[in-house]
């Protein structure tokens, strides 16, 4: 049988199931990455598990999303995780140190394992030849228990790469065509695997940021082939040793094909405030721009920063642009700093901050009101910057640096030679800034400072649910509707009852006082409820405030996960004409549904004001315990 390379990752690491996309598998999990926003809460979970050491071949914890230290609370969590990792034997990666996703790539990474993160963009991992998938905190405690990740089994759609980019253009305008075509939510169940002769024009700092954005089209993973552009990489990080090749059978299929002739290719922008409304740089070329930032896990390695340093070389920036650089770690950022690409930039004007996540998720870098900022990061959704009303646009580091030079969206191509930056075969290494494993951790000592607050009970599902539709949103609502993250409210992702006061605060400002009034309710969606990040505090926090199940058109696979972890039925309109006759405090009732669930019934009714319509609960039955049992952490105790 001829397989690719996706069905090879995955039979190589089954331990249930078969590979018919759509039906339940549970796989092993070499490798675990948290950071720290979903960190705290993954370990208190691991902590309430109860076994002394990960079980996993790597576990890494790093410290990157909550760097603003405003109060006590995020450097509380930092000592938290710190000492968690000590006494369970994980690598610490400490804040500063870079943004997970780069530092995994650069240190831990090894093609052909499995990778489960907290964060929805670990399949960045898949630049590497690895099959990283994103995941909630929960699900990631269990893999470090050393349980199996379970999830349905995907399609995998094969990418053709053909040709070779043009100057100035580059990976990321490869993931926004993808995006562009296959919209937020064309990729969910789906493995986006890529091959074809363009694949070996692609160094890994560009497969891993095409791979890192599958996730903007709520794709499982995404992965490339490991070759020798893969093992010249590994060589440059010390770790050619980590190598193995990794390539599709040959004659082996895909369930669907994408082509893309990279040669045709343009430079191409996401529009606010999506990452699929994606256009050609030159159709809206002119446009004013106040802020450019070249950063996140999609864009800041050191062949990022070293194109832009090459762009800048003689030149300055704008009088009227910000432009801030947020390096991907510190390997990229000593890197630059020993050749004389920092020079470049910091003469250039630019402001450069410590590597890390930053403004990416509304940590600081909040935009001018009424003012375009231009980013070469991941996510645009509404408000993200911490801007009510933000202007964002999403592009690749040329067209983020053109812009910088011009104050104004511009085609770099009218910036004259692009300069052929290649990432070094010779880089400066240096892990002082990770903590490694060690031994005999049992005397070691958990810092608890008043920010860690514990898990809150949560009881298992009562016979009926009944309640009021305490909110009723549109299509393609994300995890930052639901909620927020930014300055404010991110210190507070280990403290359930102080940060479920925030659940949908933006679009709903009553929502928490309503819900807990109520004693909780119901909340009506449309397509894609819950795209976005992976943070489980979207259905932790709902669940703290009594809601008891979402009714949408259809889900994102990682909230939808979450969503059963935590207790919250996942249902599905039967009819998505049914969406349109819901109002906001109507009254709905789900007789027996405990024991329809056990009995395995997938459509459900729901009385809604009296009147009958029909609902899906669409869920293996593993999930069907987990929601009978009020969630994962009840059900894995019972276990
Ligand atoms: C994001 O990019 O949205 C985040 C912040 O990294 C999230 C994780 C989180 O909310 O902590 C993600 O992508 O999963
Ligand atoms: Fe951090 Fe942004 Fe990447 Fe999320 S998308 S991990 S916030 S850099």
């Amino acid at each position: 049988m001829t397989l690719n390379i996706s069905q090879k990752l995955i039979s190589g690491h089954l331990i249930n199931g078969k590979l018919k996309p759509g039906s339940e598998i549970s796989i092993r999990i070499d490798q675990t990455l948290t950071q720290d926003a979903t960190g705290t809460m993954a370990y208190l979970q691991f902590e309430a598990i109860g076994i002394p050491r990960v079980k996993t071949e790597v576990s890494v914890s790093y410290v990157d999303h909550n760097l603003l230290q405003t109060d006590f609370r995020n450097a509380d969590d930092h000592l938290y995780l710190q000492s968690v990792a000590a006494k369970y034997g994980l690598y610490f990666s400490r804040p500063g140190n870079g943004v997970s996703h780069q530092v995994h790539l650069e240190r831990f990474g090894k093609p052909a394992k499995t990778l489960l993160g907290s964060d929805s963009h670990t399949p960045t991992g898949g630049g590497l030849g690895m099959l990283a998938i994103g995941a909630g905190g929960l699900d990631v405690a269990m893999a470090m228990a050393g349980r199996p990740f379970n999830l349905k089994m995907p399609r995998v759609v094969g990418v053709e790469l053909t040709g070779k980019l043009s100057p100035w253009v580059s990976a990321k305008d490869i993931v926004l065509e993808v995006i562009r075509r296959l919209t937020v939510k064309g990729g969910v169940g789906r493995i986006l695997e890529y091959y074809g002769p363009g694949v070996e024009t692609l160094d890994v700092p560009s497969r891993a940021a095409i791979c890192n954005m599958g996730t903007e089209a709520g794709a499982t993973s995404s992965v490339f082939p490991s070759d020798r552009v893969t093992r010249e990489f590994l060589k440059s990080q010390g770790r050619e040793s980590d190598w193995i090749e990794l390539s599709a059978d040959t004659g082996a299929g895909y369930d669907e094909i994408i082509k893309i002739d990279l040669s045709s290719l343009e430079p191409l922008i996401a529009q606010p405030s999506s990452p699929d409304r994606v256009v050609k740089v030159s159709e809206i070329s002119g446009r004013q721009v106040s802020q450019v930032i070249l950063g996140s896990c999609a864009n800041s390695s050191l062949r990022d920063l070293l194109v832009a340093a090459r762009v800048l070389e003689g030149r300055t920036i704008h009088p009227d642009v910000s432009f801030e650089i947020n390096p991907g770690s510190r390997q990229v950022l000593e890197n630059l700093a020993a050749g004389s690409g920092y020079l470049s930039l910091v003469k250039a004007g630019a402001r450069i901050h410590q590597p890390g996540c930053l403004g990416c998720i509304g940590m600081g870098q909040a935009p001018a009101t009424g003012t375009v900022s231009l980013r070469t990061f991941t996510r645009n959704f509404p408000g993200r910057s911490g801007t009510n009303d933000d202007r964002v646009f999403l592009c690749s580091p040329e067209v983020a640096v053109a812009a910088a030079i011009t104050g104004a969206i511009t085609d770099p191509r009218e910036l004259g030679e692009y300069p052929d930056v290649k990432q070094p075969a010779e880089l400066l290494l240096d892990d002082s800034m990770i903590i490694s494993p060690v031994e005999n951790t049992g005397e070691l000592e958990i810092v608890r400072g008043p920010n860690i607050q514990p898990l809150p009970q949560m009881d298992p599902l009562p016979v009926d649910v009944e309640g009021t539709v305490l909110l009723k949103v549109g299509d393609n609502i994300s995890t930052d509707d639901i909620m927020p993250a930014g300055a404010k409210i991110l210190p507070l992702r280990s403290n359930v009852p102080a940060i479920s006061e925030f659940v949908f605060s933006r679009i709903n400002p009553s929502f928490a006082g309503r819900a807990k009034s109520a004693g909780g309710g119901f909340v009506v969606g449309g397509e894609n409820y819950g795209q976005g990040s992976s943070r489980e505090h979207a259905a932790l926090a709902p669940r703290y405030l009594g809601v008891k199940a979402v009714i949408a058109k259809s889900y994102a696979r990682i909230h939808k996960s979450n969503l059963v972890n935590f207790g919250i039925l996942p249902l599905e309109f039967k009819h998505s004409s049914d969406y349109d006759g819901i109002k906001m405090d109507a009254r709905v009732k789900i007789i027996s549904v405990r024991d329809k669930i056990k009995d395995g019934q997938v459509t459900l009714t729901a009385e809604v004001d009296g009147r009958e319509i029909l609902v899906r609960l669409d869920v293996s039955d593993r999930e069907r315990e987990i929601l009978i049992s009020g969630g994962l952490l009840n059900y894995a105790k019972g276990l």
